[in-house]
């Protein structure tokens, strides 16, 4: 494997031999590429903004230590929308590597990248909001199996505090065809011909209609216009992303309970400044592993770890 640091110290990127690739900057430790045979697996928004100034549209951006607008009269009150975790600078710890076999031929290369978040990298306003001693590794790893991001948050204080995490990854669509990238049958490319399966048996909130609560019944969910579901407390651990009805990424929750899936569609789209094009919405979902119903609490001293695993089936 190979892991260079760009030459502004704004971006980490690693290859395997196979050519599997991710890039992260150190802006929110984001991910804001994985490609696995030679395609994309993220989307990012044509205007997003990679400088630091702004939260990435697109990507994996980290939610911590809120999901969501902040609830009043909590210890998160005064914190942006998501937390600070996304648009704060972390630190890159390094990496770790495992050389395949001979006889493997570069099967199982993979390589490890560790980023880190503590109380002391945050701006004066951000500690003020949210004044408790944590720490938190983020590990991103990209291997045979897939691509696999786990957040460790550590309480290094003494007084118990409460989070919520969340993993806001932009997954692209396309259909693949043959192995390539194209409109396979002329038919437009897009969220038309994916569905979410994985998400029965259990309830959800649903953000477009007020938050209010139903229960999910269906095997699967397609996007049919703005969707904005928060599934909570799912019994299995894997959320699919399916095109034309067959598997394309796995989304494996790992000590995470909740999956959120979004798509702005049309008209929020639109709204967003650094959503483009504006039909992109036909071109990218939303599938958010994280612990958002309710609050973890961690005591002094402890440590909480969740995270995904990525799987591509092309
Ligand atoms: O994850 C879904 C969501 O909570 C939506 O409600 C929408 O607000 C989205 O996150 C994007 O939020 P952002 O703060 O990144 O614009």
């Amino acid at each position: 494997p190979q892991v260079d640091i760009s030459a502004d110290n704004s971006k980490v990127t690693a290859k395997l031999p196979t050519g599997d690739s991710v890039e992260v900057l150190l802006y929110g430790a984001t991910v804001i590429s994985w490609k696995s045979s030679g395609q994309e697996n993220l989307w990012l928004s044509q205007k997003a903004v990679l400088d630091g100034s702004k939260a990435v549209r697109g990507g994996i951006p980290i939610v911590f230590p809120v999901f969501g607008p902040p609830p009043q009269n909590h210890a998160t009150s005064s914190l942006p929308q998501h937390g600070f975790a996304r648009s704060t600078r972390w630190e890159y710890l390094g990496k770790s590597t495992s050389e395949s076999g001979a006889l493997s031929r570069g099967g199982d290369d993979s390589v490890k990248l560790d980023f880190g978040l503590s109380q002391s990298q945050l701006s004066p306003e951000s500690r003020k909001a949210w004044p408790y001693d944590f720490s938190l590794v983020y590990s991103v790893t990209l291997g045979k199996d897939g691509l696999q991001t786990m957040l460790n948050v550590r309480n290094e204080g003494r007084e118990s505090f409460e989070f919520q995490m969340l993993l806001h990854s932009y997954f692209a669509v396309k259909v693949a065809y043959r192995g390539r990238w194209a409109a396979a049958d002329g038919v437009e490319q897009n969220i038309s011909r994916v569905s979410i399966s994985g998400l029965a048996g259990t309830s959800y909130i649903d953000k477009v209609l007020d938050a209010t609560e139903h229960s999910s019944s269906s095997p699967t969910l397609s996007i049919t216009g703005e969707t904005d579901r928060v599934y909570k407390s799912l019994k299995q651990d894997t959320t699919s992303i399916l095109q034309d009805d067959k598997p394309h990424l796995d989304v494996v929750r790992d000590n995470l309970t909740d999956t959120v899936v979004w798509n702005p569609w049309k008209e929020k789209a639109k709204a967003m400044g650094d959503f483009a094009p504006d039909e992109g919405y036909k071109n990218m979902v939303c599938v958010e592993v994280g612990s958002v119903d309710g609050w973890q609490k961690l005591e002094g001293g402890d440590t909480f770890e969740g995270g995904q695993l990525v799987k591509s089936h092309i």
